[in-house]
Order: structure tokens, then sequence, then C-alpha cells
């Protein structure tokens, strides 16, 4: 039976997707790195660093590990900029009510984030306290597509995988969900998230109630 939904934040709670693409799009500029929408797709759910190289791949020189570290420093620096003015306006919308959902339903919550800046965003949006179990970038080695943050997530609650339910904005972290024997549910395009047991165009879509049956097969 169905006992956990574990979120994903960014993209999923929090409209902070944009504001990460925002971000290293400033870095790109800034050392004339050719940026586009379909290299931000890939980016989402990847860690910072893991992001990083991601960019770097249309970087016409090679950069040394302490430069990889400002520029990783830097593009924190532009993100933090930002959500440092976040509030509860920003959660995305129907995301509240959905966490307050499963929580009705008698299920558990967790977050599982690749993003080192969970905890503050949590407290930002004021969300913090409707969560079993968080496990963010800070807690795992191995980032998404890897399941390692999903299962921590489970195991932290209590619950086996595939009494679990995740949902998640990005590739590598239906990817991370699928690997950790969950059921996935994408929020977004159908066509970014093929790999998805169901894909809701946004999380206010997000219905607990018809998802108690969802299954991987
Ligand atoms: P930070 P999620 C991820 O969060 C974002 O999707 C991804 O774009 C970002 O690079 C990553 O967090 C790391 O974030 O630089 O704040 O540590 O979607 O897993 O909640
Ligand atoms: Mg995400």
């Amino acid at each position: 039976p169905l006992k956990a939904v574990i979120f994903d934040l960014d993209g999923v709670i929090a409209d902070t997707a944009v504001v990460h693409h925002a971000a290293w799009k400033k870095l790109a500029d800034d050392i004339d790195v050719p940026f586009d929408d379909a290299t931000g797709e890939r980016m989402k759910g990847v860690d910072r660093r893991g992001s990083l190289e991601i960019l770097l791949q249309a970087a016409p020189r090679s950069y040394t590990e302490v430069e990889k570290q400002e520029l990783a420093a830097r593009k924190n620096d532009y993100y933090r900029e930002q959500i440092e003015h976040f509030g509860p306006q920003d959660l995305l919308p129907g995301a509240r009510e959905a966490i307050e959902s499963v929580r009705r339903a008698g299920l558990k919550v967790a977050l599982a984030s690749a993003s080192r800046n969970a905890g503050l965003l949590l407290q930002r949006l004021g969300i913090a306290d409707l969560f079993d179990v968080v496990v963010d970038a800070n807690r795992i080695s191995r980032s998404k597509p890897d399941p390692e943050i999903f299962l921590a997530a489970a195991s932290a609650l209590g619950v086996a995988p595939d009494e679990c339910i995740g949902v998640e904005d990005a590739a590598a972290g239906i990817a991370s969900i699928r690997a950790a024997g969950m059921a996935a549910v994408g929020i977004g395009q159908a066509r970014a998230l093929a790999e998805a047991d169901l894909v809701l165009p946004s999380i206010a879509a997000f219905d607990i109630g018809t998802l108690t049956t969802i299954r991987t097969t």
C-alpha cells in the first residue's frame, strides 16, 4: 500500500527553476559561454557542481579546479540574492495544498532536493513543518539520477521504496525515483518526462485521491 509521498523542491513546490536558470545564464554571460533552454533543462535536478560541468561542456577552454569552485560559488551568490527575498508567495500554486492533502490522507511526507539551499528555502516559504523528513544534497554523496536521495528519504521515513510515490519536474529526478523502485509523478511537459508513470501539467493538478493505486511496472 502507498505510505508516503516524496517531493522534489525546485520546480515542484517552489518557483525556483527559473531562478536557477537565470543565475546560470548570468554566469554563462560573465564567461562568454553559450547557454540555451535545452542546456538549462539538462541541469534541472542536477547538483551545483554537476550543473557547472554541463555548462562548461560548451566552453572554448578548460577551467582549473580553483576556477570551477569560484564559478560555482558565484552562481550560488546570484541565486541567493534572489531567494533572500522569497516568501510564501513564491510557493507554486497548489503546492501547500498538495502536501497538506497527503498528510490528511494519513501518509508520510518527505522532501528530496539536490539543493544545498533547500533548508533556507523551506523556512522562507513557511512550509518547513509540513515535512516528516528532509533530505538534501548535504546528506547524500551521489546526485540524481542516482537513486540515493529518494532511498535515503524512504529509509528515514521507515517505509519501503515500493510504498512511495516520488514527485519531480526533472528528467534526472524521474530517473532517480524509478531507479529507487518507486512510482514517479512528473510535473511539467510529458515530452521531457517520458519515463514518469504519470505526468501532470503542474502541482496544482496533484490529487492524492487518484494516486493511491498508481504503481511502477
Ligand atoms: P543548489 P531540486 C536542484 O534542486 C535544482 O533542480 C537544480 O537546478 C540545482 O542545480 C540543484 O538543486 C542544486 O542547487 O545550487 O542550490 O545547491 O530540483 O532537486 O530540488
Ligand atoms: Mg526539481
